[in-house]
């Protein structure tokens, strides 16, 4: 049913939206019925608010008090190995029992890394070329076998990306997963502003200008999705959320859900050391006493800079977006109005003028309005930071070039693929650049370093570059 346009038009006056009243009201026929649909989705009033509040403003976030994350550390005695030990164990009972849920928050346009398409389909693997999707489609299909558990996977995907995602899985046969345990969401979108006055931008004459609500969408897309339910009629209680652009992410990592467990958390996060303070990630802190992250973007140079008396950095725990969340929580967060708070990024966003000419501006002329998931963090009644080894959990595939590329991640992995084989007692030759050779492990062969040693024959060598997958066992 086509919405009444006149009405509409009513709307966006009071909503503070004239140029966008003025729009719907010069067109006819279906560009007059297309941009009255999408207007019809879009809570005026919402955006009137956050007008109000980001437009003309150069509002920062307020932080409150702020001090270091409490963290459980890297272990360094007997006593931590054993404490991480009974949190492995308690992990792994959990994924036995079926309890754990997987969300990939893969619904972000990946533009900085310049490629065309969902990021997960972004081919990283040196020797096989093999996709991030294709990648985590094995990690979990050997955790499945191993724990011998269902763990569904839930993949946000955005109106941007989805169509071609759900594509890319069935043309792969879901990566030999079930299809049935692969689900899909669409996250919500935002229309984007003028900095200026705070009107919304038209990408077309008949066509508003949106953008992805941020990664914070996964709370309401869950629930509108009817993911939450799924997850309760199958039993699960903890969802394991990581993003699609790190393939080093030890996905349900059993000590990780045992550590969230035993402290009852409604919500819990992976932290690695920062590597400089101004380094691209967000600060796992206490703030008001609560668990939170302050987002790169808005930390102030006096807190990143803050050293400890041994000259490490106070504000240490970075957010690498790893979190296990109670389905509870995440009910609770959404039976209502969603209260995560919305962030302000001022970006380039191409539009076309009262005349109907595209604009494509060459300074940041609008204003996109995000959630992130993390602030969920303080709304938790209960929060573990764990910490861990960055070479072992994180290399983000972000930029073309430089770091978080697709060039650092292939060092780390090789190095890490490297560690494994070392201590299988398998020499690894290094290249001129003293980097170990081009390495791949398929997962469903060795999910660690453990399980790597017992797979490999006795007379096994590396000599070159080696993928290591179900057809080379068969040969080796
Ligand atoms: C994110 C975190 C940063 C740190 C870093 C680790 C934020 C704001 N910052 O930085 O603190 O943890 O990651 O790598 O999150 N996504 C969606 N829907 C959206 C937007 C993003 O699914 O509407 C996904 C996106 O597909 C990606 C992830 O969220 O998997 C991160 O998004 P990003 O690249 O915008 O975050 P980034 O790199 O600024």
């Amino acid at each position: 049913m086509a919405p009444a346009v006149d009405p509409l038009i009513d709307r966006c006056r009071a909503a503070g939206q004239p140029a966008l009243a003025d729009a719907l009201a010069a067109l006819q026929g279906d560009p007059r019925e297309r941009l009255a649909a999408q207007v019809a989705e879009i809570d005026l009033e919402l955006v009137a608010e956050l007008c109000e509040r980001f437009v003309g403003s150069e509002e920062s976030h307020q932080l409150g008090a702020v001090e270091p994350a409490d963290a459980i550390a890297l272990p360094e005695t007997e006593v931590d190995r054993q404490r991480d030990e009974i949190a492995r164990e308690r992990g792994e009972q959990h994924l036995g029992e079926g309890k754990v849920a997987l969300v990939l928050l893969a619904g972000g346009q990946g533009s900085r890394l310049g490629f065309e398409g969902p990021k997960g389909n972004f081919p990283f693997a040196p020797i096989t070329g093999r996709t991030l999707f294709d990648f985590f489609a094995a990690r979990i299909d050997a955790l499945r076998m191993r724990y011998d558990t269902a763990l569904p996977w839930f993949i946000m995907t955005s109106p941007v990306n989805d169509a071609i995602t759900r594509e890319t899985f069935a043309t792969a046969d879901y990566f030999g997963l079930d299809p049935d345990s692969v689900h899909f969401m669409v996250q919500g979108t935002m229309p984007a502003v003028d900095a200026t006055a705070g009107q919304i931008l038209l990408e077309a004459p008949d066509r508003v200008s949106v953008s992805p609500d941020g990664h914070g969408g996964l709370l309401g897309t869950l629930r509108r999705s009817g993911a939450l339910d799924l997850m309760a009629d199958s039993g699960i209680e903890t969802l394991f959320t990581f993003q699609v652009d790190n393939p080093l992410v030890r996905i349900a990592r059993p000590q990780f859900l045992g550590h969230h467990l035993f402290a009852g958390a409604e919500m819990s996060s992976i932290a690695v050391r920062k590597t400089v303070p101004e380094e691209n990630v967000g600060v796992i802190a206490k703030i008001d006493g609560r668990a939170g992250v302050i987002e790169y973007s808005d930390l102030p140079a006096a807190l990143a800079n803050q050293r400890e008396a041994d000259g490490r950095l106070s504000y240490w725990a970075g957010s690498i977006a790893i979190h296990c969340i109670e389905r509870g929580f995440v009910e609770r967060l959404t039976d209502g109005r969603l209260g995560l708070p919305f962030h302000r990024a001022l970006k380039k966003v191409p539009h076309v003028d009262a005349s109907g000419q595209l604009v494509d501006p060459v300074e940041p002329n609008g204003i996109k309005f995000e959630t992130f998931l993390f602030d969920a963090l303080p709304l938790a009644h209960a929060s573990v930071t764990l910490e861990a080894a960055r070479e072992e959990e994180f290399s983000p595939i972000k930029n073309a070039e430089g770091v978080d590329s697709p060039q650092t991640a292939r060092v780390h992995m090789n190095r890490l693929y490297a560690r494994w084989f070392e201590a299988a007692g398998v020499p690894i030759p290094v290249g001129a650049d003293g980097e170990p050779v081009d390495l791949e492990i398929d997962p469903r062969v060795a999910l660690n370093a453990d399980e790597l040693r017992d797979a490999l024959p006795d007379d096994f060598e590396v000599t070159g570059p080696t993928a290591l997958g179900l057809s080379t066992m068969v040969e080796g």
